[in-house]
């Protein structure tokens, strides 16, 4: 048989809406797991009994959140792009940059020129980052290859990086993220090709879970996103899109109207877009990373997301151009300061929104008994600190799927 674990002795964040609170607290409560999976969580009294042969540990008081759950990434590419962020700085803007060959296409070149193996090697110190900060569940979309191989590659890499660190990750094909220069002056055609070749190829092969689209007006129209996620659903495949990061688009809108996961990027949305969203139960992926590196002035629509209950998720966007953010607990902070979300929305933000926003909503981000074991011990005595205390709070034990995830090889990388 295996052996059952419990700890006791600790205050825990469960995020189950059922329990009391905006976060579910349990004061001096108690976690039982086995084989990976929560069996009992709530408070001492009501806790099945031990065996001898179980193992019990004391958590010292300490606070129990879920494992954090970081949403929406690109973190695998090639290059840098440390001389955009100088440009950046003395007054260009993401959008000429990128329209002079810079932002996303100067990284799928950089990219196309690595192997699958050097993807892999780049990438995985970027997730040690995440999962330092206690990041148990990613997402992590392709985007920077645009052609056959190179997308392969990268979804290939996604699925490798789950295997080395036994983190979940979810895998979003991201084709549509910018024209690649082969297709120059027929863009409808690289719609086509993704469509009809890259997608079926992809599903079939079982190497995505979620199709997304960079809809603005330096990428696609959403016509064009919408037949790429109706070409995603038609294979089994999620769907989801960068819906509003420079622009008003009608992104938005086919997503409510498809049934999508998530809208993200989303500064610039209509009233009316939020609340179809709400209506169809949509989750809103805000990306404060990306809101500060490019100084950007438009809020999201927090107060219309917070009235028609849409759930709010933050995620650090992890990328080499517009969000170089490597702590999901960061983004957590940028949403209270930037946009004055508070720390409980914010908490929910990086745990059980972000795990609605990926279809894991009755698996991960909250702990109850059924869910996998993923849970992140804090040495604080109250948890806003975590949110507040910018860089100074480090998970001081995590389990992983109910395994205790040793510090020294993340430190090593
Ligand atoms: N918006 C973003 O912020 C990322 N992709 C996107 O569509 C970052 C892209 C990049 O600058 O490399
Ligand atoms: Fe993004």
């Amino acid at each position: 048989m295996t052996p059952t674990h419990w700890m006791h002795n600790i205050h825990i964040m469960t995020m189950d809406p059922n329990q009391s609170g905006a976060l579910g607290v349990i004061n001096q409560g108690v976690i039982v797991w086995a084989d990976g999976q929560l069996i009992y969580v709530g408070s001492a009294d009501g806790a099945p009994s031990t065996n001898p042969e179980d193992n019990v540990i004391d958590g010292q008081g300490a606070w129990v959140s879920p494992g954090l759950v970081d949403c929406h990434t690109h973190l695998i590419w090639g290059g840098n792009r440390a001389g955009e962020f100088e440009a950046l700085l003395e007054g260009a803007s993401y959008a000429e940059i990128a329209k002079q060959g810079g932002g996303i296409m100067s990284t799928v070149t950089a990219t196309r020129a690595l192997s699958e193996q050097q993807l892999f090697d780049a990438a995985l110190p970027r997730l040690h980052r995440l999962m330092e900060t206690g990041v148990t569940t990613v997402e992590i979309k392709s985007g920077y290859g645009l052609d056959d191989v190179s997308e392969r590659a990268m979804l290939r890499v996604m699925t490798r990086l789950q295997a080395a660190t036994g983190i979940q990750v979810m895998r979003t094909c991201l084709a549509a993220h910018a024209l690649p220069p082969e297709y120059k002056g027929r863009q409808d055609d690289y719609v086509a090709w993704i469509a009809d070749h890259l997608l079926p190829s992809v599903a079939a092969e079982g190497l995505a879970d979620a199709v997304d689209v960079f809809c603005e007006e330096i990428a696609f129209t959403a016509a064009q996103a919408e037949t790429l996620w109706r070409a995603a659903q038609r294979l089994g495949l999620q769907v989801k899109g960068h819906v509003g990061q420079l622009s008003v688009s009608g992104g938005a809108d086919v997503l409510a109207q498809l049934g999508g996961l998530s809208a993200d990027h989303v500064e610039y949305l209509t009233d009316q877009q939020v609340t179809a969203l709400s209506q169809a139960g949509v989750a809103a992926v805000l990306l404060p990373g990306a809101f500060y590196f490019l100084r950007e002035t438009q809020m999201p629509p927090i107060d219309s997301f917070r009235r028609l209950q849409v759930p709010m998720a933050i995620a650090t966007d992890m990328n080499p151009g517009s969000s170089p953010l490597g702590s999901l607990l960061t983004a957590a902070n940028m949403a209270c300061v930037l946009w004055r979300m508070t720390p409980a929305e914010a908490w929910l933000g990086i745990t059980r929104h972000a795990a609605m926003a990926l279809g894991l909503g009755n698996r991960k981000g909250q702990l109850q008994q059924g869910y996998d074991a993923d849970f992140v011990l804090w040495q604080v005595e109250n948890p806003v600190q975590v949110i507040h205390e910018l860089g100074i709070h480090r998970p001081h034990r995590i389990w992983l799927a109910g395994k205790l995830l040793l510090p020294n090889p993340l430190i090593a990388h």
